[in-house]
């Protein structure tokens, strides 16, 4: 064990840190018209940093952030998720899905995944590997992972910089196109970048403190 000391902010400082955060992450919307204009890789590197960060299972981490600048991988992806994304749109996705999703007018068009300067391609470790190649058993992957996708995400809308949550499914064809190992299973698919001039988001609303917060 280590001494753990934070210095105890006055309510004052306190309300104006969590207004600071509100503030800011009331900025972010996610995005699916992107400009293609660069992200300087310090900012990538230095929000994956932070991601990297979150809570794990018996600290074990079971994360990978892969990085995808370049055009001829992000134009195999796009190939592929359009694939699995148009059986999804035409027939693989009951009417009530359909019906839900139709605020955020969506489609199995992914031309972003082409457009957006970078994608971060988070995988989960169902297990790790040890030097010897033995298999290490990860907690509670899903939780660690979504936490550290949620970091991930109020990092990079902290640097200005626009994001899509995107789960094309199924997306095994990630770990054959990235030539991960097989104890990595894809989790999410973050297109990066900003929005493009003239960018327009679903006119959508969340739901009000109260009916989300309950205090007994
Ligand atoms: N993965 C599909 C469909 C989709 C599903 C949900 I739930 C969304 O919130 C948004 C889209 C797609 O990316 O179009």
């Amino acid at each position: 064990m280590t001494p753990y000391h934070r210095e105890r902010l006055s309510h004052e400082q306190a309300r104006s840190a969590a207004l600071g955060f509100l503030e800011t992450i009331r900025l972010r919307r996610t995005v699916r018209d992107f400009s293609s204009d660069p992200v300087p890789d310090d900012l990538i590197a230095m929000c994956i940093e932070s991601a990297a960060l979150a809570p794990s299972g018996a600290n074990l981490q079971p994360w990978k952030f892969v990085v995808v600048k370049d055009a001829e991988i992000k134009r195999k992806i796009r190939i592929a998720a359009e694939k699995e994304e148009y059986e999804n749109y035409h027939g693989r996705m009951p009417a009530e899905w359909l019906k839900a999703l139709a605020p955020l007018q969506t489609d199995w068009h992914k031309e972003f995944l082409e457009i957006a300067p970078l994608l971060i391609v988070v995988f989960k470790e169902d297990y790790g590997l040890d030097a010897e190649g033995r298999h290490v058993t990860h907690y509670y992957v899903n939780e660690s992972v979504g936490i550290a996708c949620g970091f991930l995400l109020a990092a990079l809308n902290a640097a200005g910089l626009a994001t899509l949550t995107h789960t094309p499914s199924p997306m095994g064809f990630l770990r054959e196109i990235l030539a991960r190992p097989k104890n990595e299973k894809p989790f999410l698919l973050i297109p990066v970048g900003y929005p493009a001039e003239g960018c327009v988001v679903p006119d959508i609303s969340k739901k009000p403190l109260d009916r989300v917060m309950v205090t007994m």
